[in-house]
This record gives structure tokens, sequence and C-alpha cells, in this order.
């Protein structure tokens, strides 16, 4: 690798200059200008990360899972970003990689648009690009190595899958079910996969009516204000659909606030996604009927991915990480006790 090679051939040049002067010392060689030469980061693999932001319990997770696998012990040097959730603020952060001219760049797009231009500068640079988490729409997929993250279509799918089992197991197969919908922030994979997979199982139940979807932006403020309006707006909801936990706990709040329920015992059905830790205590207080998994550590599966680009491996384009969902049926505290976020 470009870094390592360097590093080597410096080590080469000053053990050689050392050796000519008779006695070394342990200084840098002085640079032509006469300024010491920054000490090289030692054989370090340079990774910078451009993260989305803090915006969900999920984000925490997946941001700690690469600041714990991307440490100087592993043999990295880590350098973060945290966007904000703005993808101007992501574009800046994977420029200002490129002019570092790290080894490696992570990115976690917001949106799934908006790419080609900086990911075209990170090719002719040289550095490869690995996506995490959500997806970029490009029309050359040279311009990113590979891609981890969930299976958001599946996702969806599956919840509504098992929504519908559950209305049966209810005696509700057929009855008028009237749904709302608190989206992600729009255009994200995430949010674009999630509404997709449950529209695919929503043409099969010609009893089940989505009344209105808006985006919570994956955030439990914006999760409770969209879930106020439903409420003013509709008196009579059967389900709302969060598309990630932290928009279930807003929307929660707004149910309790209204004098309704929810919940396995309530009113109003109430199924999330992410199964972070805080979901499996909102359903084991009653308020959550499921959650549906999005892995976040993806941190070990993109050094892998790097490890096998150090050694000139090939690595496979879309990886999938694992996922499960949890509902109140379940033994909960046991299962919490051994969740790793
Ligand atoms: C999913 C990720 C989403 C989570 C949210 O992979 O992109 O973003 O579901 C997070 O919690 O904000």
């Amino acid at each position: 690798m470009k870094k390592k090679f360097l590093a080597a051939a410096m080590a080469v040049v000053m053990a050689a200059s050392l050796a000519a002067c008779g006695s070394g010392s342990s200084k840098e060689t002085p640079a032509a200008d006469g300024k010491e030469t920054p000490a090289a980061d030692g054989d370090l693999i340079t990774v910078g990360y451009a993260q989305v932001g803090a915006e969900s319990d999920w984000r925490t997770a997946n941001t700690e899972s690469f600041k714990t696998t991307f440490t100087e012990e592993n043999g990295y040097k880590l350098i973060f970003d945290d966007a904000q959730q703005k993808q101007e603020n992501q574009i800046k952060a994977i420029r200002s990689f490129v002019q570092q001219d790290v080894d490696y760049i992570v990115v976690a797009p917001v949106v799934e648009t908006g790419w080609e231009t900086v990911l075209e500068e990170a090719k002719e640079a040289g550095i490869p690009v690995i996506l995490s988490d959500r997806m970029m729409q490009v029309s050359d997929d040279s311009l990113y190595t590979a891609w981890v993250g969930g299976n958001f279509e599946k996702e969806g799918e599956t919840c509504a899958n098992w929504l519908a089992d559950y209305l049966d197991k209810q005696g509700r197969a057929d009855e008028e079910i009237n749904m709302v919908t608190i989206q992600g922030t729009i255009g994200a994979s995430a949010q674009v996969g999630r509404t997709q997979g449950v529209e695919n199982v929503l043409k099969d139940h010609p009893n089940w009516k989505m009344l209105d979807k808006q985006t919570g932006e994956f955030t439990q403020t914006k999760g409770q204000e969209v879930m106020e309006s439903f409420l003013k707006s509709y008196d009579d909801i059967d389900v709302v659909i969060c598309e990630n936990d932290n928009e279930a706990f807003g929307a929660i709040d707004a149910i309790k606030a209204a004098g309704k329920t929810c919940g396995p015992e309530g009113d109003i059905i109430v199924v999330s996604f992410d199964s972070v830790k805080a979901a499996f205590e909102s359903m084991m207080a009653g308020d959550l009927n499921a959650t549906f998994e999005c892995n976040p550590l993806h941190g070990p599966r993109v050094e892998e991915i790097i490890q096998k680009l150090e050694a000139n491996e090939e690595v496979d384009k879309i990886q999938y990480v694992d996922e499960a969902f949890f509902d109140t049926s379940m033994d909960l505290e046991s299962i919490l006790k051994e969740r790793l976020y």
C-alpha cells in the first residue's frame, strides 16, 4: 500500500544515511529545508469515516462499532466526521480525507443521490471508498469498492408480514385496519427500503388503509410531532409504523399525551425498526409491540474488507448484516441481557 511503501522506503533511506554518518542520532533526518520531517504515521492504516450524524440510538451504536474497531492498537488511525445529517458536510469531509491522502474512505451516506462528483475525486486520488449502512445511487459502481448494511426492503416486508400474522391471531384478519407511517429521512436507503417493503405486503391486504406517511427524520422529537399531527387528523388509527425506534418513542409519548393507549393491550399497535436496547425496554413496559432489527455493528465487517484489500484479495460488493425481529411474545429480558446495542 502506498503509505506502507513510503514508510518502508523512508526507513531504508534513513538507515542508509545514518550508517553513512557513523553514529546516528535518533532524531529524524532534517528535510531539505532544514525542518524536522514529520514522523511518518508508522504503519497505521488511515481511515477517513464520514458518519451521518448522531440522530438516533442506532447511530450511536454504529459509530461506537467503528471507534472500537479502528483503534491504534488494531493498527489504524481513524479520522471521524459527524455530518449532523447534512449531505454537504459529508461531501466536505470526503474532500478533506482526499486532501489528507487517507488510505481508505468509509461513508454512511445520509441520502442515496448526489455523490458522483466527490466519488470521482476519491477515485482520481486512488483512495478506495467503502459504503456502510445506507447505499449510494451512482451510474458507475466502480466508484465504491463495497457496501455493508441491512436489507431494508426485507426489513419492511418482515414487519408487514408480522403485522398480518399478529392481526390474524387477534381475529382481525378481515377487519378494516387504518395505518400511518412515520418515515425516516426521505431519500435515505433505510427509508426507501422500509417504505417499499411495507408497500409490497400492503397490496396483498385490501382491508388495510395507509392513511398518511410523513418523515420523522429518524428522531424522537420529530416522531412525536408527526404523531401529534396524525392524531389530530385521524381519530381511528389502528397501527403506526415508525421507521426507527426513536420515532416510535416519540409517537408513544404523543399517543399517551392524547389520552390513548398503545402496545399489546392498547388502542394503537406500534411497530418500529432498529431493535436498540431502549426498544426492548419499551416492549417490556407494554408500549411497543415489535421492533425489526437493523444491525449497526458494521465496524468489524468494514475492517474485514480493508484487511482483504490490504492482502489484495477480492471482496464482495454487497454484504448484508444478519437481522432478526423481536416482539412481546418473546423472553425479552433474557434476550436483552445478550444484546450488544
Ligand atoms: C439504518 C440506518 C437508520 C436507522 C436509524 O441502517 O440508516 O439511520 O434505522 C438511523 O435509526 O438514524
